[in-house]
């Protein structure tokens, strides 16, 4: 029976066919031992090829000579499979180690790249051609690579893959700090080597016992007897022979084995075609003592010959792989509600000891840069209003442990070889908002309604709770509160305040007062911001003190507020108009101030001109009371023009005539005329008027008044007309009343 025909039509098994398979081997084993049939049920579906008892493996002949996984260590490097089933050799295998890393080959032909003549192991610069690999050298295909650390030792896996089933397998796995990028491209490379880096050499003859292991560490100084072959530094030395308490390895000369791991998986390996090997790093004295060492970077040469000076061939690029005797510690720093710079304290030789961390920050030991020991970190400096809210950490690896202690802020960490330990300080801080009002008015009158709006500055975007409005009656927001409502606050929204009417004068105030929650503080209005001033609305009438008057007669206006508040102060501006709307020819009345709400008379007014006239009484205001104005065609005043009268009285301009006869022709002397008044009716007194004009001979003689004088008195006046007479001539004299007049005034 034919393994490989087994399997050889080409085409991936399915899982179906895998029980087929299955079937078939284990009717072939019943017949073989009965006592392996328990082993063969064990077998998982996935495996199609590897022998049934989990050994694939001889050192010699065909006696199956498997290995037990290394002490400490549960993986079957010595099994010849990659199957974790049975778990015979190991309950680890390729097909469920963590953290596998695998290395692929170009395909097999012309394209495969491998190294060019004549490269050898301690020539860092190589030169990468392109072609098929000679029929008598390996033809890789693949390689893996895991590492853990586990049961106080660090322990590494490896495995190789060739298309060719050769009788010796000569492989070097070489494993860098630093990764060559590009290697696996044709032409001229240099390989970036470190003091320190390790060759693992893998020599394997079958049927010639187990496979031989070796560990080579790159040198860069020190003496040249310490190198493996060259003569000269840099090179490969301080070979050490890898035993079997530190090493197994095995080769599945036996038969074909199952590779389960993608792509193109599940692949059947014929047999001499996988090796593998498990090494104890640790026991194998690789890493020294209170150092970090990493390493980076793996790939796969094969060899011409077990000799190590032999040329190097194909190989499989590099990938990078994590092998490491220290761990790695990460700190990171979230904040809620803006940021600050944290402070940090270490115990156990963290370097550096102390650091500081703000959002979004992370402080890392390494990677693989903190040895095995125990250590602390401690949040030790928290800025002002900042508390330590959680504190989450993991461990991962081996015999890494950490607790996270939020009362002290501490993590307590036990560090183990490739260990990671990973701490999430959260601190939490209460944005501290502010609160400002609006008013919808800040003066109004009695009666009316004012609402206010808060707005809050600072808040976070999310931000909840309550304001509550209140209105209150001194600018300490301490008298009198009324409740203007409680509002619900969404995303930082504040919502207006109830409308409050108010119905007496006075100054208020208004406080807005935010509750807080779990991220803002809370805040408070600032009560003198906002004070309200509601104003009564008086009404102003006035009274003349009289109307109609004449002209030159004294008016003034007295004038009365109603409607204002008890206290009323300001001035009441009297002013007198020529015209009902009040604009015309002002005449001020005078301006009295108000006190308590009465207000004085104005001045008193006379007027020289009859007309109509119009007073206005203007109210100022004060700081409770809207200003007001009288009516101006309510006061409407008329002052009248004079009432005149008549009385006659006559005024007469008397004269009088005297025709003198009876006398010669040359008479002389004088003819006196006198006038008497009404109080003289004998003509016994002094005569009122008197007129005396001279005599030539007889005629007619008169009086010659013009106006000097005026005859007015009421009665009956009487002339007396006297001549006076000369030596030839006898004077004479007209009786008192013969020649009279009267005035009758009625
Ligand atoms: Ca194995
Ligand atoms: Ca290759």
């Amino acid at each position: 029976m034919s393994v490989q025909s087994t399997h050889g039509d080409g085409s991936a098994p399915s899982g179906r066919g895998s029980r087929r398979t299955l079937l078939a081997r284990r009717k072939w084993h019943v017949l073989v031992a009965a006592t392996a049939v328990a082993v063969g049920l064990a077998i998982p579906a996935a495996s199609f090829a590897d022998n049934p008892s989990g050994c694939d493996f001889a050192a010699t002949g065909t006696t199956q000579s498997c290995s037990v996984p290394l002490a400490g260590s549960t993986f079957a490097g010595g099994d010849g499979n990659l199957a974790t089933s049975p778990t015979t050799f190991g309950t680890t295998d390729w097909q469920n180690v963590a953290g596998l890393n695998a290395g692929i080959d170009l395909s097999s032909g012309s394209t495969d790249n491998s190294f060019g003549q004549g490269t050898k192991e301690d020539n860092p610069a190589v030169t990468v051609v392109s072609g098929s690999i000679p029929p008598n050298k390996s033809d890789l295909t693949r390689f893996y690579e895991a590492s853990e650390f586990a049961g106080g030792s660090n322990f590494l896996y490896l495995a190789w893959e060739r298309t060719n089933a050769l009788g010796s397998a000569n492989m070097d796995f070489e494993i860098n700090q630093a990764p060559t990028p590009g290697l696996g491209s044709p032409g001229t490379h240099t390989i970036n080597r470190t003091a320190g880096d390790l060759l693992v050499i893998f020599d394997f003859s079958n049927g010639g016992g187990r496979p031989a292991l070796g560990l080579l560490t790159w040198l860069t100084s020190g003496p040249t007897s310490q190198c493996f072959s060259s003569n000269s530094l840099p090179c490969w030395g301080n070979h050490v022979n890898l035993n079997s308490t530190d090493s197994i390895g095995a080769v599945n000369n036996l038969d074909a084995v199952s590779d389960p791991i993608a792509p193109n998986a599940p692949r059947s390996l014929a047999a001499l075609t996988f090796g593998e090997a498990a090494i104890n790093l640790t026991a194998a004295g690789v890493f020294p003592t209170g150092t970090c060492e990493a390493l980076g970077s793996a790939f796969l040469k094969s060899r011409a010959s077990a000799s190590f000076g032999a040329e190097v061939k194909d190989f499989v690029a590099p990938v990078n792989v994590n092998i490491s005797n220290c761990g790695t510690i990460k700190i990171h720093k979230v904040t809620e509600n803006g940021d600050g710079n944290f402070g940090y304290t270490t115990t156990g030789g963290l370097s550096p000891s102390t650091f500081n961390l703000s959002n979004g920050g992370t402080q890392t030991y390494g990677p693989d840069t903190v040895l095995p020991g125990n250590y602390t970190v401690k949040e030790s400096t928290l800025p002002s209003g900042w508390t330590l809210k959680n504190l989450a950490c993991t461990a991962t690896g081996s015999g890494t442990t950490v607790t996270p202690d939020l009362g002290s802020a501490t993590a307590s960490i036990t560090m183990a070889p490739t260990g990671l330990v990973d701490c999430t300080y959260t601190n939490h801080a209460n944005a501290s908002p502010t609160i400002s009002t609006t008013l919808s008015a800040s003066t109004v009158n009695v009666g009316d309604s004012v609402h206010d709006s808060a707005t809050l500055a600072g808040a976070t975007a999310n931000a909840g709770g309550t304001v509550t409005y209140t209105v209150y009656s001194d600018n300490t927001c301490t008298q009198n509160p009324v409740d203007a409502g409680t509002k619900t606050v969404a995303n930082g929204v504040v919502p207006d305040s109830n409308d409050v009417t108010f119905n007496t004068a006075g100054t208020f105030f208004w406080q807005a007062v935010y509750s807080g929650d779990a991220n803002n503080n809370g805040a408070t209005s600032a009560c003198t911001s906002e004070k309200l001033v509601v104003k009564t609305k008086p009404t102003i009438s006035t009274t003349l003190s009289a109307n109609p008057v004449h002209i030159g007669d004294p008016v003034h206006d007295s004038a009365t507020l109603a409607g204002a508040t008890g206290d009323a102060g300001g001035t009441v501006t009297y002013t007198v108009y020529s015209d009902s709307s009040c604009t015309q020819n002002a005449r001020g009345a005078g301006t009295v101030t108000v006190t308590n709400g009465g207000v004085p008379d104005s001045n008193a007014l006379t007027f020289d001109h009859a007309g109509t006239f119009f007073w206005q009484a203007v109210y100022s205001g004060d700081a409770n009371n809207n200003g007001a104005t009288s009516d101006c065609t309510s006061e409407k005043l008329v002052v009248n023009a004079n009432s005149s009268s008549i009385t006659t009285a006559q005024h007469l301009i008397p004269n009088d005539d005297a025709t003198l006869s009876g006398v010669t022709g040359n008479a002389g002397g004088t003819i006196t005329f006198d006038l008497y008044s009404p109080s003289n009716a004998t003509c016994a007194g002094p005569a009122d008027f008197t007129q005396t004009v001279p005599v030539s001979g007889g005629g007619t003689y008169n009086t010659t008044n013009t106006g000097g004088f005026v005859a007015s008195a009421e009665g009956t006046w009487q002339w007396q007309v006297t001549y006076s007479g000369d030596p030839d001539n006898a004077g004479s004299s007209s009786p008192c009343g013969v020649e009279r007049f009267t005035i009758t005034n009625k």
